[in-house]
């Protein structure tokens, strides 16, 4: 049994594995982050490793979790320190990241995470809540005012349960001991994530409180950031395999590919730490990054996900290696979201394509479809449904995006191609149970499942080239199954 990964034994670390460079006593806490997952760890933590390396000790992170205690318990008796293992085929690269301090529990004591985050040297509050964390409607992108968590914590505005519950009251105590707001970052998979979290905390916080409201709209800035890393859920093979690696336990390391992009919209309020140093790209305007990587990486991962599982697929990188997997992707890249991605002066798309190719086939990595396809309802809007709009404007034909939204469609009627059933993890998984309940048919499936106002919005149920094209595409999985319908594809 090894000893356990601590400030106390990192002096035994061997000489290979990259470690804080810097005196972690001496950080100060610049950065609350909320949601400390996988993600985070993997991404956002490390850039501030190095920022922190680099000199500038007044953004180390306070990790907070909305939901569990696994990361904190995880996490306190290794003094926040945890390894990051960056595989790929060629290999794997070790470090030990060491800008996570304390991590609290929000349900456990809500109080100590508003004190948190209304101390005057918290300059940042990040967020990697996913998607449904922000409480919203994905089709429109305004708050979900009938939200359980929204009703809950606009009742009770010193015990919150949601992330805007959190940011709105701690705003207020800022804003009535005189104080500046903090920069709110959102590292989310959204569309305009910062302009979406901005409008979203403006609206709760105006439902508050007229005044808190032009507060926030007047002085919160919220850059968007377009963040990529693909991140696996760490497994019990990663934690025995990085143990004998560094020689000490860790309870949740992180694995994680080499990739990894941040850029970063450059209007913080109240500075920010050098995460350019570290990689990061600052710019003016993040939308084209941000809807080149949702519409090609995301769109295609969903669709892998939800056609890769029904055949029975575990990983992404399995289903790659299916037949025409891995060229039905290539083909829906080029042929139907390329128009539908804004052009990047000086970028290379191709190469950008060809790399996405190479990581969903990294070998090394673990990826599990059924982990890509959770919350499908709240990812398939900013992922292809956008891109459909596009196409269908165009007068273009979208039939690999229409075989995606099928196999989400196919996916949540809680049966598999084997007729095993799909542990189906979603804030919608409810209604879509009772929309595809008993039918098995395409036409009545699509029928049922489109009119979900906050997925489709208003328009697409009444874009006929829409219907009969998801329809076309749901009648040859429920005839023939995913791995026949994508090999199908593939040869046409
Ligand atoms: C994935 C993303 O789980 C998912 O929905 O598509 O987490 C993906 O791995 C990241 O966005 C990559 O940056």
């Amino acid at each position: 049994m090894h000893a356990r990964l601590s400030t106390e034994t990192l002096p035994d670390l061997p000489p290979s594995v990259v470690r804080p460079s810097y005196d972690r006593a001496a950080v100060k806490t610049g950065i609350v982050h909320l949601g400390i997952g996988a993600f985070h760890r993997a991404h956002q933590a490390v850039y501030t490793d190095a920022a922190l390396g680099a000199g500038d000790t007044r953004w180390g992170i306070l990790g907070a979790s909305l939901r569990s205690s696994d990361t904190r318990d995880a996490l306190s008796p290794q003094d926040g320190l945890y390894t990051v293992s960056v595989r790929d085929g060629a290999g794997e690269r070790v470090q030990v990241v060491g800008s996570v301090g304390k991590v609290l529990v929000a349900p456990e004591d809500p109080e100590a995470l508003l004190q948190a985050l209304v101390r005057p040297e918290t300059h940042i509050v990040s967020l990697t809540v996913t998607e449904k964390g922000y409480c919203h409607d994905p089709a429109s992108g305004e708050l979900d005012e009938s939200h359980p968590d929204v009703r809950h914590d606009l009742a009770h505005p010193d015990k919150p349960r949601s992330a805007l519950g959190f940011i709105a009251e701690a705003l207020n105590r800022r804003r009535l001991a005189g104080a500046t707001p903090f920069t709110l970052l959102s590292c989310d998979n959204l569309p305009a994530n910062g302009a979406t979290l901005h409008r979203i905390i403006t609206r709760f916080a105006s439902r508050r409180d007229v005044d808190l409201g032009r507060f926030v709209a007047d002085t919160v800035h919220c850059p968007s950031s377009m963040v990529d890393r693909i991140v696996p859920a760490t497994t019990e093979a990663d934690r025995a395999s990085v143990a004998a690696a560094i020689g000490l336990q860790d309870s949740w390391p992180i694995v994680t590919e080499p990739f990894s992009q941040w850029v970063v919209e450059d209007d913080f309020g109240a500075g920010r730490p050098a995460w350019d140093e570290a990689g990061a790209t600052f710019v003016r305007d993040v939308a084209p990054f941000e809807l080149m990587k949702l519409r090609l990486l995301n769109g295609s991962h969903s669709t892998l996900a939800y056609l890769g599982y029904l055949a029975g697929h575990e990983t992404v990188a399995e289903a790659m290696a299916a037949p025409g997997y891995t060229s039905l992707i290539r083909r829906m890249m080029d042929e139907e979201i390329t128009t539908e991605v804004p052009p990047l002066a000086g970028f290379d798309l191709d190469g950008y394509k060809a790399s996405l190719i190479a990581r969903f086939q990294n070998p090394a990595l673990r990826h599990r479809t059924w982990q890509i396809a959770m919350d499908g309802s709240q990812k398939l809007p900013q992922r292809l449904l956008g891109t459909i709009r596009g196409r269908i404007v165009r007068g273009a034909p979208f039939e690999r995006l229409a075989l995606g939204v099928a196999a989400w469609l196919r996916y949540v009627t809680g049966v598999d191609d084997k007729g095993a059933p799909i542990d189906v993890r979603d804030p919608l998984a409810a209604d879509l149970k009772r929309r595809t309940a008993g039918m098995i048919e395409a036409g009545a499936l699509v029928e049922s499942v489109i009119g979900v106002e906050s997925v489709f919005g208003r328009d697409l149920p009444r874009e006929p080239i829409f219907r009969s094209t998801v329809e076309r595409a749901l009648s040859l999985l429920l005839a023939e199954g995913a791995a026949a319908t994508v090999a199908r594809l593939a040869r046409q």
